[in-house]
Protein backbone atom coordinates (compact mmCIF):
# COMPACT_ATOMS: atom_id res chain seq x y z
CA UNK A 1 0.00 0.00 0.00
CA UNK A 2 1.62 3.49 -0.61
CA UNK A 3 2.13 5.82 1.99
CA UNK A 4 -1.04 8.29 2.04
CA UNK A 5 -0.32 11.54 0.80
CA UNK A 6 -1.16 14.22 3.41
CA UNK A 7 -1.49 16.63 0.32
CA UNK A 8 -4.02 15.31 -1.73
CA UNK A 9 -6.44 17.77 -2.78
CA UNK A 10 -9.56 16.01 -0.21
CA UNK A 11 -6.94 15.49 2.53
CA UNK A 12 -6.57 19.50 1.91
CA UNK A 13 -10.87 19.77 1.84
CA UNK A 14 -10.82 18.17 5.57
CA UNK A 15 -8.52 20.18 6.83
CA UNK A 16 -10.51 23.26 5.75
CA UNK A 17 -7.96 24.45 3.56
CA UNK A 18 -9.99 24.48 0.05
CA UNK A 19 -14.02 25.24 0.02
CA UNK A 20 -16.45 22.02 -0.93
CA UNK A 21 -19.95 21.55 -1.40
CA UNK A 22 -21.22 19.75 0.89
CA UNK A 23 -23.74 17.34 0.78
CA UNK A 24 -23.50 15.01 4.00
CA UNK A 25 -21.31 15.28 6.76
CA UNK A 26 -21.29 12.60 9.47
CA UNK A 27 -19.11 11.52 12.16
CA UNK A 28 -17.09 9.61 10.31
CA UNK A 29 -17.69 10.79 6.46
CA UNK A 30 -18.33 13.73 4.12
CA UNK A 31 -19.53 13.85 0.92
CA UNK A 32 -19.99 17.10 -1.42
CA UNK A 33 -20.63 17.24 -5.36
CA UNK A 34 -17.47 16.71 -8.03
CA UNK A 35 -15.59 19.66 -9.57
CA UNK A 36 -16.37 18.30 -12.95
CA UNK A 37 -19.92 16.09 -12.62
CA UNK A 38 -20.11 13.59 -15.07
CA UNK A 39 -23.62 13.52 -14.49
CA UNK A 40 -26.99 15.16 -12.99
CA UNK A 41 -26.12 14.27 -10.12
CA UNK A 42 -22.09 13.37 -9.14
CA UNK A 43 -21.29 12.87 -5.68
CA UNK A 44 -18.01 12.01 -3.99
CA UNK A 45 -17.90 10.35 -0.74
CA UNK A 46 -15.12 10.28 1.85
CA UNK A 47 -14.26 8.76 4.44
CA UNK A 48 -12.32 11.42 7.14
CA UNK A 49 -9.59 8.93 7.73
CA UNK A 50 -6.76 8.68 5.79
CA UNK A 51 -7.54 5.86 3.83
CA UNK A 52 -5.97 5.25 -0.25
CA UNK A 53 -7.76 3.02 -1.30
CA UNK A 54 -11.22 0.79 -0.88
CA UNK A 55 -9.04 -2.21 -0.21
CA UNK A 56 -6.97 -0.18 2.46
CA UNK A 57 -10.27 1.46 4.02
CA UNK A 58 -12.07 -2.13 3.89
CA UNK A 59 -8.93 -3.97 5.67
CA UNK A 60 -8.04 -1.12 8.03
CA UNK A 61 -10.87 1.40 9.29
CA UNK A 62 -12.52 0.86 12.16
CA UNK A 63 -15.81 -1.20 12.08
CA UNK A 64 -17.37 2.34 13.38
CA UNK A 65 -15.62 4.05 10.36
CA UNK A 66 -17.23 1.30 7.59
CA UNK A 67 -20.31 1.21 8.95
CA UNK A 68 -21.02 5.32 8.70
CA UNK A 69 -19.42 4.75 5.25
CA UNK A 70 -21.55 2.87 4.18
CA UNK A 71 -25.08 3.91 6.28
CA UNK A 72 -23.69 7.67 4.73
CA UNK A 73 -24.11 6.17 1.26
CA UNK A 74 -27.35 5.08 1.59
CA UNK A 75 -28.46 7.95 2.86
CA UNK A 76 -27.37 9.85 0.05
CA UNK A 77 -28.81 7.94 -2.47
CA UNK A 78 -32.31 8.86 -0.93
CA UNK A 79 -31.42 12.44 0.05
CA UNK A 80 -30.00 12.64 -3.50
CA UNK A 81 -33.80 11.20 -4.75
CA UNK A 82 -31.82 8.18 -7.27
CA UNK A 83 -32.73 5.45 -4.98
CA UNK A 84 -34.66 2.50 -6.49
CA UNK A 85 -37.85 4.17 -4.19
CA UNK A 86 -37.00 7.14 -6.88
CA UNK A 87 -37.83 4.89 -9.94
CA UNK A 88 -34.22 6.05 -10.79
CA UNK A 89 -31.16 4.54 -10.20
CA UNK A 90 -27.70 5.42 -9.83
CA UNK A 91 -24.64 3.79 -10.07
CA UNK A 92 -21.53 3.89 -7.51
CA UNK A 93 -17.64 3.35 -8.52
CA UNK A 94 -14.20 3.52 -6.80
CA UNK A 95 -11.03 4.24 -9.09
CA UNK A 96 -7.40 2.97 -7.47
CA UNK A 97 -4.51 2.95 -8.49
CA UNK A 98 -2.70 3.47 -12.35
CA UNK A 99 -5.75 0.80 -14.09
CA UNK A 100 -8.70 2.70 -11.89
CA UNK A 101 -6.88 5.93 -13.26
CA UNK A 102 -7.33 6.74 -9.72
CA UNK A 103 -6.49 10.96 -9.81
CA UNK A 104 -7.27 11.23 -6.02
CA UNK A 105 -5.35 9.26 -3.70
CA UNK A 106 -7.81 9.53 -0.91
CA UNK A 107 -10.37 6.73 -0.83
CA UNK A 108 -13.39 8.17 -2.17
CA UNK A 109 -16.70 6.91 -3.96
CA UNK A 110 -18.84 7.89 -6.63
CA UNK A 111 -22.38 8.09 -7.00
CA UNK A 112 -23.69 9.12 -10.15
CA UNK A 113 -26.94 8.98 -11.43
CA UNK A 114 -30.31 11.59 -12.45
CA UNK A 115 -29.63 10.59 -16.17
CA UNK A 116 -28.81 6.89 -17.65
CA UNK A 117 -25.34 6.56 -17.02
CA UNK A 118 -25.30 3.86 -19.78
CA UNK A 119 -23.21 0.68 -20.08
CA UNK A 120 -19.59 0.03 -18.62
CA UNK A 121 -17.61 0.13 -21.73
CA UNK A 122 -14.88 1.39 -22.88
O1 LIG B 1 -11.33 11.21 -9.66
C1 LIG B 1 -11.26 12.26 -8.72
C2 LIG B 1 -12.49 13.11 -8.84
O2 LIG B 1 -12.36 14.21 -7.95
C3 LIG B 1 -12.73 13.73 -10.23
O3 LIG B 1 -14.05 13.33 -10.67
C4 LIG B 1 -12.67 15.24 -10.03
C5 LIG B 1 -12.91 15.37 -8.53
N1 LIG B 1 -12.29 16.52 -7.90
C6 LIG B 1 -11.00 16.93 -7.99
N2 LIG B 1 -10.79 18.02 -7.24
C7 LIG B 1 -11.97 18.31 -6.65
C8 LIG B 1 -12.42 19.33 -5.76
N3 LIG B 1 -11.61 20.29 -5.30
N4 LIG B 1 -13.72 19.32 -5.37
C9 LIG B 1 -14.58 18.37 -5.84
N5 LIG B 1 -14.21 17.39 -6.67
C10 LIG B 1 -12.94 17.36 -7.08
P1 LIG B 1 -10.72 9.76 -9.39
O4 LIG B 1 -10.24 9.33 -10.75
O5 LIG B 1 -11.85 8.90 -8.90
O6 LIG B 1 -9.59 9.90 -8.40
Amino acid sequence: MPAYDETNIFARILRGEIPNQTVLETEHTLAFRDIAPKAPVHVLVIPKGAYVSYDDFAANASDAEVLDFTRAMARLTHELGVDLDSGQGYRVITNAGVHGVQEVPHFHMHILGGRNIGRMVD
